[in-house]
């Protein structure tokens, strides 16, 4: 309603709807071309005095415009790989036209491009000043995207720039709120209104600033040829498709890189390492890498190691205990005669003629932007790799200097680089610079043969291709944490989709209620790391007492069991360039209630997760768009559309899977039929391969008496034994066709199929699809260890708080010193519980005989296993 108002209202030129005067979009492209315009090997070209503008159609959707002073050549891009022209576009009277899009350019050079049914997209306000700035008449739309921003989602309202910067605020141990820019330069815009959505991508590595704001929407950089491309939708899936065809599919990282990550800057030697790895074990908490960051380089020497402290057999220690290793790579390279990277960049000729100071004091900067240099890195990174270590960590790539040295924040613009043998400066190269340092990276890791990790703190459109993208110094506070979702949620958008946050924060000192809130989100973000800053308590899990330590063994529990859907996510990416973590918007286009919702996100098709992000929240608001939907844990189902209050403990990140859902899992399949049929494709292989993987679409189908679920592999099948589980089954099952064998869970109202894969595989689910209560009660079961003397004249009891701590439940006696008996339980809700001899003058109390107070759970099927250390009777009080 608020939002029909808002277009409403807006001026009579209203963008973003078909424009019902304007003529049919193919007469525009008809007939001679218009005096001042040229059909210049397939690209419409505008000539006016001053300025020409090119409109060139490329394959699929997408329209270049460039505009440039008269005679100016257009640049190499650095993200643009691929631009295949359109054979069916039409050049002629005022324009082009291509099937999704058409260009019009004026007698003044003025753009006025429409999509193909006549909405008009892109108005120029005025023509082209021939130095740099474009200026449009504003739309009424929402704007996505821009990569890497502190906010909302939708970036109207202010104006954005785009430089890269080390967005370090000391007031704040990291950037602050609403800091802009930040690391990352991703000029997509993602505009999306009435007419469906479509993107503006502006190639431009150089400063520039996008104004969104007010009534014209303006572009500006110093240049004289702007390249800007036009990309059709009408989704804002179809938009990041083409996007992504254009600047080049993500990268898929190894299998490990989607584990959990723990870092630190200044873990003190091998042994610390090492005894951090036991303890991941000890704890029982899932984790695949460790993390070298700056302490561990000799004299912050890039490609060197301390070897007193971290000696090259540490590599190979860490590996026995399932560890892979990641080090981090600085581009600021130290000084000194004798330092064999400085000597032989030296040699090459491969630093940039600059000093300036970086960590190791004064530093040289390598020219990326020169084939040769990417080698010479390449061999670098090739003596780590070599070592054994697993991944690079690119940082400071902003490139960041230290003004403390008497320059500036970063390299001056007037440092000439080659630019790939059309020699410019670093005033056109800036923002393209840690694109080209994970070029190098990603490739020089490539040709040993395994799929490389790189993750990189700057970026470029086109970063996807080498490198995963984490959000910086995050400060360690309730802010920093609120404002990293959208975050990560805009990067998705701008076609990164394998993104996260230094989980706890990076200034350090988070509490444990910030840091068990922070590694939920962590749990659901595409690159799951804990990193901190130097001189801090360090961020591992159980830093943050035994509360904790269980829920980042549930959470990142939850998140490697689902790792095959993670991991088919991943590969969905790099074939559309999805992101992984995507914004309801993404799947609910036309729901104004998700508009500019960034507090809630969609892991891939299937799963809505809402964390908490809210400091001393025991509750919070979550928006289910329309469409049934699953809690994940507990079956509870909710009909949305509908706002729902979810209870939370220290443990919980609500969790919602919609109809239709298939959740490949690492021991099942879990499926949840819908109204309508749904399918997935798992992808599945070695965890490292360069190429290939083998692809699975698992479909399901309703039927009148259940659901039909078919199994169609793209490659051979191993042999192996699946389980399929089938959600909310409350009604009689009559069986199941095709399978081995199968198992009822009436407490979890799930029936549950066993059967040999197979090429084609169909299982047939029988029962009554009827749902009488969406939210049935759920009896949970518990075991309780008490005190081996213990009498047995009293049953030990439960009593919880989803009564107001009103019936004591009493269990039956096992043996000496067991009980067990069955609570029933508000399915899907947070509660705690407490344990008793059925009086509260006996409730259980700690070894230091304070009352037990941290007892909770989640209502849903399953039993709940407990030890009591003393009663309160014992304790004489
Ligand atoms: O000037 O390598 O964002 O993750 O721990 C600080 C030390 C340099 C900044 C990175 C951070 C890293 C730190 N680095």
């Amino acid at each position: 309603m608020l939002l029909a108002t808002l277009f409403g209202c807006a001026r009579a030129t209203q963008l973003g709807a078909p424009q019902p005067d304007a003529p049919p979009v193919a007469e525009r492209c008809a007939g001679a071309l218009a005096a001042n315009l040229s059909n210049e090997a397939g690209s419409l070209v505008a000539r006016c005095g001053a300025i020409e503008v090119h409109a060139t159609p490329l394959a699929d959707g997408v329209i270049e415009l460039r505009y440039a002073a008269t005679g100016v050549a257009a640049p190499a891009s650095w993200a643009v790989i691929a631009a295949p022209a359109d054979p069916t576009a039409t050049i002629g009277g005022t324009g082009v036209c291509t099937a999704a899009l058409a260009v019009t350019i004026d007698a003044q050079c003025e753009v006025h491009a429409t999509l193909a049914d006549g909405t008009p997209i892109v108005d120029d306000a005025q023509p082209f000043d021939g130095a740099g700035t474009l200026v449009r008449t504003a739309r009424t739309d929402r704007v996505y995207g821009l990569g890497e921003r502190t906010g909302g989602l939708d970036r109207r309202g202010r104006t954005w720039t785009f430089w890269n910067t080390d967005a370090y605020d000391p007031a704040f141990g990291g950037w602050h709120p609403g800091q802009d820019p930040m690391y990352q330069a991703i000029p997509l815009e993602l505009h999306a209104g009435a007419g469906g959505a479509f993107g503006l991508f502006t190639d431009e590595p150089r400063r520039m600033t996008i104004d969104l704001g007010g009534a014209l929407d303006t572009t500006t950089a110093t240049t004289t040829s702007l390249a800007q491309y036009v990309i059709a939708g009408p989704t804002l899936a179809d938009v990041v498709r083409r996007y992504t065809a254009l600047t080049g599919a993500p990268a898929m990282p190894p299998r490990w890189a989607f584990g959990f990550h723990q870092s630190r800057w200044g873990y003190a030697d091998a042994a610390t390492l090492l005894a951090i790895a036991d303890r991941f074990r000890s704890e029982g908490i899932p984790a695949d890498a460790l993390w070298l960051d700056i302490q561990a380089q000799n004299g912050f020497r890039s490609f060197t190691f301390d070897e007193t402290h971290f000696p090259a057999t540490l590599i190979g220690q860490l590996a026995a205990k399932g560890f892979h290793v990641v080090t981090i790579e600085d581009p600021g390279i130290k000084v000194e005669a004798g330092y064999g990277v400085y000597d032989s960049g030296s040699a090459g000729g491969h630093f940039l003629s600059y000093q300036g100071t970086a960590w190791p004091g004064t530093a040289v900067w390598p020219d990326v932007s020169r084939a040769a240099t990417r080698a010479w890195w390449g061999q670098q990174v090739g003596t780590v790799a070599d070592r054994g270590v697993a991944g690079i960590w690119l940082d400071v790539n902003e490139p960041t200097t230290f003004p403390e040295g008497g320059g500036g924040t970063t390299l001056p613009d007037d440092v000439a680089v080659d630019g790939d043998g059309a020699p410019t400066t670093m005033a056109a190269l800036h923002n393209a610079y840690g694109l080209l340092e994970a070029r190098a990276t990603f490739d020089a890791l490539a040709a040993r043969g395994t799929r490389p990790f790189v993750l990189s703190r700057a970026g470029y459109a086109g970063i996807q291709r080498y490198a995963a993208v984490w959000t910086g110094d995050v400060p360690s506070t309730w802010d920093g944490l609120d404002q990293t979702l959208p975050m990560l949620l805009g990067l998705g958008m701008s076609g990164v989709p394998f993104v996260g946050s230094d989980i706890g924060g990076y200034s350090g000192n988070a509490t444990p209620e910030l840091y068990a809130r922070w590694l939920a989100l962590g749990s659901i973000s595409p690159f799951a790391r804990a990193h901190v800053t130097n001189g801090v308590p360090g961020q591992e899990p159980w830093m943050f007492g035994d509360d904790v330590t269980a829920a980042a063994r549930a959470r990142l529990g939850d998140r490697y069991h689902l790792m095959p859907y993670l991991y088919s996510l991943g590969a969905e990416a790099v074939r559309t360039g999805a992101p992984i973590l995507r914004p309801l918007v993404w799947e609910f286009p036309d729901d104004p209630m998700v508009a500019d919702l960034g507090d809630e996100a969609m892991l891939g098709p299937f799963v809505l997760a809402a964390p908490i992000t809210k400091q001393g929240a025991t509750s919070r608001h979550v928006y289910l768009p329309a469409g049934r939907w699953f809690e994940l844990h507990s079956g509870r189902i909710f009909d949305g559309p509908t706002t729902t209050e979810a209870s939370i403990s220290t443990a919980a990140l609500p969790l919602y899977v919609r109809a239709g859902a298939i959740l490949p899992t690492t021991d099942s399949v879990e499926i949840y039929p819908g109204a309508e049929a749904s399918s997935f494709t798992l992808y599945e292989d070695d965890g490292a391969q360069l190429a290939g993987g083998a692809r699975t679409t698992i479909a399901v189908e309703p039927t009148a008496d259940g659901a039909t679920v078919t199994f169609d592999h793209d490659s051979a099948v191993a042999a192996r034994t699946l389980t399929v589980r089938v959600h909310r089954v409350d009604g009689t099952v009559t069986g199941i066709d095709g399978a081995q064998s199968f198992h009822y869970d009436p407490d979890d109202r799930s029936l549950a199929a066993t059967a040999a894969d197979a090429a084609h595989l169909v299982l047939g689910f029988h029962y009554d699809p009827e749902i009488a209560d969406p939210d049935p009660p759920v009896p949970v079961t518990f075991e309780i260890h008490v005190p081996a003397d213990t009498s047995q004249a009293t049953p030990i009891a439960i009593v919880t708080s989803t009564d107001m701590w009103t019936a004591q439940t009493p269990l039956a006696w096992v043996s000496a010193g067991v009980a067990r008996g069955t609570v029933t339980l508000p399915r899907g809700e947070w509660f705690e519980y407490k344990v008793t001899r059925g009086s509260w003058l006996t409730v259980e109390k700690l070894a230091s005989c304070a009352e037990v107070a941290n007892r909770s759970r989640f209502a849903a099927a399953g039993s709940q296993v407990d030890t009591v250390a003393t009663w309160r009777d014992r304790c004489g009080n």
